[in-house]
Parts: structure tokens; sequence; C-alpha cells
């Protein structure tokens, strides 16, 4: 497994169950007799209703102990209080279905076979009540599901360098240009670019570098509320940030206004963040004095990439933990 909601269940819809449930009861019912066959068909219906909205609960992790990368991120795709309410209503609705088959359970026993088949009737009358009324619940959580299943796969354990700096800077040019072929690229729901996730190898250890387009590409007062909290997220995953700027406006943006958002990114994370000058192959002799002393670099033609790899990678300063209990 890869992210923790990579792996949810499809929660069924509220008709689904409900025929689901009743078409297996009807099949019990017929292999039995008389009153046999109508607490069958209770037990049936309410045990498939039951188990079925448990599992949708089940297969949910536990959002207090999931990682607070992908909480953050969570919240700001689905919102988890939004979600912790679908799931509490759920488990309410699969308790009410085993409590509906108890009540009746005691009802149907010791009547004719007419008062039985009635209680029974009613019985399964409540049970769609009941499903129905976690319909609006069970949807959402089928939304959520399918905008957390496919999120690009950071794991926040590992050692993370995330990418920051406005468009066109050569961001993406620079992960694809240090990291393996098969990068994985995947979108989030909030960003219309895709993210990027590449992988370095190095003393056996795996490096994150992770593509924030349309995050922390611009000032904080142009995010919007679900962008802010993917950016809260990524303050969990980060153990360095860098922030790739160029100097000699072929990206179309003044340094300065780069530099404010590295002052920004300063302010929002804390760890170390490291500054690259890109875009060195076009830099004249006035700005190469300007950036002198800093980390340059141009991904074009390969010239001091290395150096700011193995920069990031000792900025991460990855060390792996040991196990403490060792038996
Ligand atoms: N001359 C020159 N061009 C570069 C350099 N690095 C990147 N580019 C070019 O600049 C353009 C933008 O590069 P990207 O890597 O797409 O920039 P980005 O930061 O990922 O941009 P967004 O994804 O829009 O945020 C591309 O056409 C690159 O080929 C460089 O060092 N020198
Ligand atoms: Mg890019």
């Amino acid at each position: 497994m890869s992210h923790p909601f990579e792996s949810l269940p499809t929660p069924p819809l509220d008709d689904e169950l409900v025929d689901k449930a009743f078409s297996r009861a009807s099949r019990a019912g017929r292999a039995k007799s008389g009153l046999d066959a109508q607490s069958s068909m209770l037990q049936t219906a309410a045990n498939i209703i039951s188990d079925n909205l448990e599992n949708v609960v089940t297969g949910w992790p536990d959002l207090d102990t999931v990682h607070p990368f992908y909480h953050d991120l969570a919240d700001a795709i689905v919102g988890v209080d939004a979600l912790r309410g679908h799931l509490n209503e759920v488990g309410w609705a699969s308790r009410k279905a085993t409590d509906i088959r108890t009540e009746y359970e005691s009802r149907l026993r010791g009547t004719s076979l007419e008062t039985t088949r009635k209680h029974r009737k009613q019985a399964f009358a409540r049970l769609a009540d009941v499903v129905e009324e976690v319909g609006d619940d069970l949807e959402a959580l089928m939304n959520a599901r399918n905008s957390l299943r496919s999120l690009p796969d950071i794991r926040p354990d590992r050692p993370t360098v995330v990418v920051a700096g406005y468009p066109n800077v050569g961001k993406s040019s620079f992960v694809n240009s240090i990291t393996r072929a098969d990068n994985e690229a995947a979108s989030y729901p909030f960003t219309t670019t895709q993210v990027r996730v590449g992988h370095v190898e190095h003393r056996h250890i795996n490096y994150q570098f992770v593509d924030t387009p349309g995050l922390l590409d611009r000032p904080p007062a142009e995010r919007n509320p679900v962008e802010s909290q993917a950016v809260s997220a990524l303050t969990h995953a980060a153990d360095t940030v860098l922030v790739v700027l160029d100097p000699t406006g072929t990206c179309g943006y003044p340094l300065d206004l780069q530099e404010r958002l590295l002052a920004d990114i300063r302010d929002r994370f804390d760890t170390p963040i490291l500054t690259v000058y890109n875009m060195l192959d076009r830099m004249d002799e006035e700005t190469r004095s300007r950036v002198d002393g800093a980390y340059t670099m141009s991904v074009a033609t390969g010239e001091g990439v290395d150096a700011v790899l193995d920069a990031a990678i000792e900025a991460a300063d990855y060390e792996p933990e040991l196990p403490v209990d060792e038996q």
C-alpha cells in the first residue's frame, strides 16, 4: 500500500444496498417455510445491511492517527470534519439495523404466521428507512473515496525535498533532470497542473522531490483555502524546500516578486530552505555578479545541477531512525 486512502472500498449506494439485502432475504426465505422463513428473512436483510455499512466505516483509516500530511491533505480535498460526520452516520445506521433485528426477532416469536409476516414487513420498511437516511452520507463517502484514492504517492516518512518557485522558473525541468524516468505524475484535485514526484537514490536512501505547480508558485494571499490547506500538508512532509528563482526574467516574473515568495516560504516552513538561481546560461555579467555566492545552475546545459542536488540531499539530512526496541 502506498498511501492510506489508496484502497478504500467502494461504498454501496442506498438503493443498491436495500435491493441487495431484500433479494438475499427473499432467497433465504424461500429455503424455509412458515415462521422460520420470516425470521430468516429478517436476519438476512438486517445482517447484510449492518455488515455492509460497518465495512464502509472500517474501510477508512483512522483519521486521528493517519500521518498529519495525509490528514491535512484529506482536509484540503474533502474536509476531515465532514468526513467524520458521514462515517459516524453510517456507523449509527449499521448499529440501528442490528437493533431493529433484535427488536423484531422477539416480536416474531410465537405469533401467527399472518402477524409474523406483518411484523417482518414492518421491520423491512424500517431497515429501508435507516439506509435511506444515510443515503447522502454514502454518496459523500463515495465522492470522497474517488477524490482521495489517486493521490500522488508522496511518502511523508521518507526524506522529502519540496521544490517551489514561480511558474516557468524551471522546477519541473530540474526534477525531471535529476530523477528517474519513471516519475509518477498525478493530479491533486485542487491544482490544474500535475504534481510530479521524482525519486533519487543516494547511498541506498530514496529521496523524494515533489514538484508543486499551483501551490508554492505565488503569494499566499492568492491561494484559496483549499490550496492553503494543501500547503499545510506539505509542511508535514517536507524536510527541506528548494526554492528555484529565475533572475533573468525569462519566466516572466521580476526577481523581487520571486524573492518575496522566498520570504513567505521561509515563514511557512520550519525546515532548511535552499535557494538556487536557475537559467545560468542566460545570465549576463551583471546578473551573475548579483547572484554571486549563491547556488546557480542551468538545467538547460546541466551546469551546477549536481551541486544543487547534493546540497538538497544534505539539507534533507535524513537519518534513518534506529529501532528503539531491539529484541
Ligand atoms: N535557457 C534555459 N531554459 C530553461 C532552463 N530551465 C528551464 N528552462 C525552460 O524554461 C521553461 C519552463 O520550465 P519548467 O521546468 O516547465 O518550469 P516550471 O517551474 O516547472 O513551470 P510551471 O510548471 O509552469 O510552474 C521550459 O521551456 C524550460 O525548457 C535553463 O536553465 N535555461
Ligand atoms: Mg512545472
